[in-house]
Order: structure tokens, then sequence, then C-alpha cells
């Protein structure tokens, strides 16, 4: 084994990683209307595609694409604004990557596609390793332990995987592995998951995330591309799936490096999901520690003051409880309880706020109700509103998900999405 620092270290810098940021992600209804799942915010002051690029950075992978494609306005104009500080001069970027029919005259088709039609800008930074990455997850982990997994198992292709309720499995490519970790077989999205050996109630998942040697992934985008005319050019649906038996794929297991159990990691694909996993975040003792000083996530932000809490005219008393506030609030005569405010949000007097996710630069009126909502960014909510509450009145006019939490967007509201 060869796990000492200076070994990974040789290999985070021979690596290029590539964030794909492409996805619809159309589960979050109309919050991926304008924008990339990958844009969404996550976090109070965070967006979810700042995850993958900060595990990139704190792995000591420096050198970062991001290949874009559907609704990138939002995501390229927080890229460009958060994530410049990289230094070019030390050979670290993060790099856009946009859909522009270099090779085809066509847009990215399936994920393969997208990094087959980036082959030549790969090439010219001549990696020994590329890790492919969704743009589209929250978690943290170090890449450096999967490459020299990578390495160690003398693999052709790694894919890291995660163990998921059987339940769960049909989202995901699901897979087998022998006593070596090698993959034996791999099925994406199968009707009828297979659990693992010796646990009936659980399924081993592929996280969607890859490290190819390079010679390899060229070899085998262009097999792909030259010989499979039925081929939707995907890594889980074609690539891995006819590789299994030709080449060594091995299985990396994600493992949370200080209890060894099994590591966060969300798809917070679904308004569900994405109101359940910010949500958490303000748990005593959260899955996801944001305060970890040994993992920062990196993001841009605005440079604003504190949040600030105020008494009305009336003494009624502005506070949060059991909640996290972003800067740049003004919680004024309201109560907050068990919610995560986004910045420069306003609440005004004789409010409450409970169970809701407020993203940002929204203003919320007087004498408002609002309990299990997520509230995208931008949104005035008018003086007296009530959500959460009746749900024939908000199926009227929001969109309310299975388990009732109610999705407000400014084009709900009749008003303008923010601009700039
Ligand atoms: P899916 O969840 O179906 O399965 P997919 O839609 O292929 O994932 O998207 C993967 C990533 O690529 C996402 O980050 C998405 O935003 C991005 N993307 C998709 N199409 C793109 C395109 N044309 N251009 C650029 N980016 C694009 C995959 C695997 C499964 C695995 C799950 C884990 O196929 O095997 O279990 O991820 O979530
Ligand atoms: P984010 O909060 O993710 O940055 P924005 O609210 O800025 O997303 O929206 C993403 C992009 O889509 C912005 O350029 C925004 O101006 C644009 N946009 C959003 N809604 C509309 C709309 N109804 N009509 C035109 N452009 C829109």
């Amino acid at each position: 084994m060869h796990t000492s620092q200076r070994f990974v270290s040789r290999l985070t810098r021979q690596t290029l990683a590539l964030v794909l940021a492409g996805g619809r992600g159309s589960r979050l209804h109309d919050l991926t209307k304008w924008r990339a799942k990958p844009a969404v915010p996550f976090g109070g002051k965070f967006r979810i595609i700042d995850f993958p690029l900060s595990n990139c950075i704190n792995s000591g992978i420096g050198r970062v694409g991001v290949i874009t494609q559907y609704k990138s306005h939002s995501l390229i104009r927080h890229i460009q604004r958060g994530w410049g500080f990289m230094r070019a001069e030390l050979d670290e970027f993060v790099e856009l990557l946009p859909a522009q029919q270099r090779i085809e005259t066509s847009w990215y088709e399936g994920t393969a596609d997208a990094v087959m039609q980036n082959l030549d800008i790969i090439r010219s930074h001549n990696p020994e390793y590329v890790l492919i990455l969704a743009g589209d997850h929250v978690y943290k982990m170090d890449y450096g332990t999967m490459l020299a997994a990578h390495v160690e198992t003398d693999a052709d292709i790694t894919v890291g995987c995660i163990e998921v309720p059987i339940e769960d499995a049909a989202a995901f490519g699901v897979m087998s592995v022998d006593d070596e970790f090698r993959i034996t077989q791999f099925e994406e999205k199968p009707d009828q998951p297979k659990a693992m050996p010796g646990q009936p109630g659980r399924a081993l998942a592929s996280m969607g995330i890859y490290v190819f040697s390079t010679k390899v992934l060229f070899d085998e985008l262009l097999r792909d591309h030259q010989l499979n005319s039925e081929s939707s050019h995907d890594f889980g649906k074609d690539i891995i799936p006819s590789v299994i038996r030709r080449l060594r794929v091995s299985a990396f297991p994600f493992r949370d490096p200080v209890n060894n159990k099994v590591a966060y990691w969300r798809d917070v694909g679904t308004i569900d999901s994405l109101w359940q996993a910010n949500l958490e975040l303000i748990d005593i003792s959260p899955e996801l520690n944001l305060y970890d000083s040994d993992w920062p996530i990196w993001t841009y932000q605005e440079q604003l003051p504190p949040a600030k809490f105020i008494f009305d005219d009336d003494n009624r008393r502005g506070t949060a409880v059991d909640s996290m506030v972003a800067g740049g609030c003004i919680v004024s005569g309201a109560r907050i309880r068990h919610s995560l405010l986004f910045s420069q949000v306003r609440v005004h007097s004789f409010t409450s706020v409970e169970d809701s996710v407020i993203f940002p630069d929204v203003d919320i009126g007087r004498h408002c109700r609002i309990r299990k909502a997520v509230i995208d960014r931008g949104c005035r909510i008018p003086e007296g509103t009530r959500i959460g509450y009746d749900r024939d009145s908000d199926e009227r006019r929001f969109h309310v998900s299975p388990k009732g939490i109610v999705l407000v967007t400014p084009e709900m509201l009749g008003q303008d999405y923010p601009h700039g």
C-alpha cells in the first residue's frame, strides 16, 4: 500500500476533474425552470455545485472543467464570480466547457457524449487520470483516496459507490462486486435491483462518479462512438456495462473517514429531498457539518452585513430559534422557527415562518403565516399571505409536493424574476 501523503498528492496533481453540470433536474419542478440543478441554492449560502468543486480543491485537484448545457446562465455567472480565485500560473483553474458543437453539430447527448465532445481540451491538459463527477450531489469526499484505490487495484476504471436501501435502488446504477471489489455486474436503473450478499435490504449503487486512466477513457469513448450505433452515449447506461468483462473496473465504496460508516451523500433531486436536506442542517448534530474548518465549502458570496433581529414599533420581538440565518437578513417583529433563511431575506412584523427554506432576496410582508414551504429567490410575499395551512388553496396558487411541501416562485406570484 502506498497511501502516503506524497503519493496521493502526486496522483491528484496528475488528475483533471470534469464536473457534469448540464442535466435538467426536472423533478425539482419550477426551481429548475430557469437554472440548471447544480445552480440550485443549498445550505443558506451555497449552490449545489459548490460541493463537488470544493471537494476537488480540498482534495488537491486544481484542474477542473465544468461541462454545462441546460439553462446554464445562472451557473456560469456563479462560477465566474465565485471560482475565479484559482491560480492559472500554478496550473490551477475552474474552466467552463459549454456545449458548443465543437465536434458534432449537435448539443451534448448523454454524459459520455458531453465528455467526448471535449476530448481535444482534455488532451491539451495531458492528465494521467480523468475524474468524472456529477454537479448535482451534496457530499464531502476526499477524491485522493479514490484515486489511490484506482492505482492500487491496477484498475482501468473505478466507480464510486454507496450502499442504499433496496427500495431506492431502482433510481441508480446497481452493481455486484467480487471479494476484491472488482465490478462483476452493472445494471443501470434496474426494475429489480440486486441486493448485496447477506444484506437483503441494501444494494450497492453507483454515485455516478468515475476515475478513468486517460488512455482507457479515450479508447472507450471512441469505441462507443464508432462501434455502437444504438448507444445513448451515457456512462451509466452504455459505457460501464459494456466494459466490465473486458477491462478491470473497480468499485470504490465511499465511507465516512471518521467513523467508517456509510458517508453522507444526497441527491437533492426533488422538492421534498431538497427541503429535508436543508432543514437537516439545523439538527444539533447534523450528518453534514458545514462548520468543519478541515473541509471548507467555497462559494461566491456578496459582501453583506450580519443578520439583524429587531423589535418593531409595537415592541414585538424579531426572533429566530432552531434556525440558520444568513448574512444580510433582517427579521423585524417576526418569529422564525425551524427554518433556513438564505442571504438578504426580509421578514416583517406579525409574521411567522416555520419549517421553511427561504432562498435569497425574498421579502415576506406583514401578517403572513408560512409553514412547510420552499420559497424561491426574489419572491415578494404580499401582506397577509398564508402558505402551508390549506392544501386546496395552496394547490390553486403554488406547487405542492407529495409530502405537502409548498414551492413558491416569483412567476406563481405573478412577479418578475430578479435579473442580474
Ligand atoms: P442519473 O442520475 O440518471 O444517473 P444523469 O442524468 O446521467 O444521472 O446525470 C449525471 C450528471 O451529468 C448530472 O450531474 C447531470 O447534471 C449531468 N448531465 C447529464 N446530461 C448531461 C449533458 N448532456 N451534458 C452535461 N452534463 C450532463 C447517473 C448514473 C447512475 C448513478 C447516478 C447517481 O448513470 O449509474 O447511479 O448517476 O446519481
Ligand atoms: P439564480 O437564483 O439561480 O441565479 P436567477 O433567478 O438569476 O437564478 O435566474 C436564472 C436566469 O434566468 C437569470 O438570468 C434570470 O434573469 C433568468 N430568468 C429567470 N426567470 C425568468 C423569466 N421569467 N424570464 C426571463 N428570464 C428569466
